[in-house]
């Protein structure tokens, strides 16, 4: 018995067991894959349930982004409407800024330009206002020259000498004369004459000529007339047009740089000269005085005072 249990005589029963064993080793298995297929199970539906609940996170996530998204979208293209009818407004205002501005500049063109005709206008105001005052003074001049010589020959007619002339003033009819030496420009001359309450000389007749040529020694010497206004247009100091006149053949010429001023030569003769030049002579003159000395007749003056009166 022995030996058949320990040669193999009872394989059934060995297999049996095996069997048994087999089967509860199955049986294991089973329940071993079976745990682990729901165990694998259990796991897929937590990866599966944590996924969908995170897809759901990243969707409401996106969904959020997304209108947090377009809420700013919005908000930038109200922003960039804005904008727009902003820049609308600046450039509207930049145009009629620059508008504007072209008024002004047209404005101060017109203001500029009529500043320029009033001051053209002032200017020829003011000019026109000396031309008619020196004028007047002329003319006052003029008159009181001519009332002076009236009365002198008022005077006269009443046998008043009327022949009273300054120290080394040389009396001629109704007036005086200076001959004056030393080199001087017309200009100088002139104002040498005013300096002694005379002027350049005038001369009016072929008798007034042949007086100063007995006096100017044959020295070239300046007189008054002058075209210094006008060229051509020659008058006296006292604004008298040319009537007598002594010229040089070929005289007036006005030549050169131009000559202005008039000059008596040594053969008496005029001659239009250059009035910077420098000549060694001229001739003043200045209305004689009378002498009222003696009582007059019947007349009472009436006027300007005559000079030398006691
Ligand atoms: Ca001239
Ligand atoms: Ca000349």
């Amino acid at each position: 018995m022995e030996e058949n249990e320990y040669s193999g005589y009872w394989e059934p029963p060995r297999r049996r067991c095996c069997c048994a064993r087999r089967g509860t080793q199955l049986v294991l298995v089973g329940l071993l894959t079976t745990v682990m297929w729901a165990g694998l199970l259990a796991l897929l539906l937590l990866w599966h349930w944590e996924t969908e609940k995170s897809l759901k996170q990243l969707g409401d996530a996106a969904i959020q982004n997304a209108l947090q998204m377009s809420q700013n979208l919005e908000e930038l293209q109200a922003e960039q409407k804005q904008m727009k009818s902003q820049d609308s407004q600046l450039s509207q205002n930049l145009n009629e800024l620059q508008e504007d501005l072209i008024n002004v500049k047209s404005q101060n063109s017109e203001l500029s330009q009529n500043l320029n005709t009033l001051q053209e206008d002032l200017v020829n105001v003011k000019s026109q206002g000396l031309n008619e005052k020196r004028a007047a003074s002329d003319s006052l001049e003029k008159l009181q020259e001519e009332v002076a010589k009236l009365w002198i020959e008022i005077l006269m007619s009443k046998g008043t000498a009327c022949n009273v002339c300054p120290k080394d003033w040389l009396h001629f009819q109704q007036k005086c004369y200076y001959f004056g030496e030393g080199s001087k420009q017309w200009i100088q001359a002139k104002f040498t004459c005013s300096d002694l309450e005379g002027r350049l000389v005038s001369i009016h007749s072929q008798k007034e000529q042949d007086f100063l040529m007995q006096h100017i020694n044959k020295k070239e010497s300046w007189i008054g007339l002058q075209d210094l206004n006008m060229e051509g247009e020659f008058v006296w100091p006292d604004g008298s047009p040319v009537g007598y006149s002594n010229w040089s053949p070929g005289e007036p010429n006005n030549g050169g740089q131009g000559e202005d001023c008039v000059m008596m030569r040594g053969s008496g003769q005029w001659n239009d000269a250059f009035c910077r030049s420098y000549l060694d002579a001229w001739v003043c003159e200045q209305l004689a005085t009378c002498d009222l000395s003696a009582p007059l007749a019947s007349v009472t003056p009436t006027g300007p005072t005559p000079k030398n009166e006691p």
